[in-house]
């Protein structure tokens, strides 16, 4: 299947490893097992939907930006840069495929439940396993930069309406 490929599904729980593990949250969006792109590190664009709170969770020391957010529900965010790894994450040798989108944004909350509209635009370089936990985070690191310079190039992809909706209005000038 050729590129940009989309996606809209809710985001689900993983093993908590992206931000703890390797400082590098990533969303978990739900059943892609149709997917039919190779594994990989990917980079495209994001929007991030929130109807209600029950898909709106407190960061911890974020308090002022949970409220802020709780009063510009239903939410829809700007498109936004974002890296993706689609795979089986060999450094830690799980058993089924998973699509892992991390914002390339600082965002101060969490959003289980929430839905997110991917469009995955370039592939990277293949997932690999490496020798250590650093390893990887330094490729992460390096991949976050690239996808900043190479994203730009599809930056018309934002208003297209046939992946994205309009952002709300009101919560754009209070979280950027
Ligand atoms: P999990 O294993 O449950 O996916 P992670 O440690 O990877 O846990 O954290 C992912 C969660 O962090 C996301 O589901 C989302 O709620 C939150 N999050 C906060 N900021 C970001 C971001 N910039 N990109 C992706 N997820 C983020
Ligand atoms: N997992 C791997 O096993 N090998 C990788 O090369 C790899 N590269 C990644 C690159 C990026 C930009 C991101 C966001 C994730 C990557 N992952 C990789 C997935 C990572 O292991 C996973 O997100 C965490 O384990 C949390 O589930
Ligand atoms: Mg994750």
């Amino acid at each position: 299947m050729s590129l940009p490929v989309f996606v809209h599904n809710i985001v689900v729980p993983g093993f908590g490893r992206g931000s703890k593990q390797l400082d590098c949250p990533t969303a978990n969006v739900a059943a892609i097992e149709h997917l039919s792109i190779p594994t990989g590190i990917y980079c495209g664009l994001v929007q991030l939907l929130i109807k209600d709170e029950s898909q709106l969770q407190e960061e911890e020391g974020h308090r002022q930006t949970y409220d802020d957010m709780l009063n510009s529900l239903p939410y829809q965010s700007p498109v936004k840069p974002m890296v993706c790894s689609f795979g089986y994450n060999p450094q830690f040798g799980n058993d089924k495929r998973s699509l892992e989108v991390h914002i390339l944004d600082r965002l101060n909350f969490n959003f289980y439940a929430a839905e997110l509209r991917v469009v995955i635009c370039k592939k990277m370089r293949d997932e690999q396993k490496y020798g250590s936990l650093e390893e990887l985070k330094n490729a992460i690191t390096n991949d976050i930069i690239q996808a900043n310079k190479d994203v730009k190039q599809f930056a018309m992809l934002s208003s297209n309406a046939s992946y994205f909706l309009p952002p709300s209005a009101s919560t754009i000038d209070k979280l950027h």
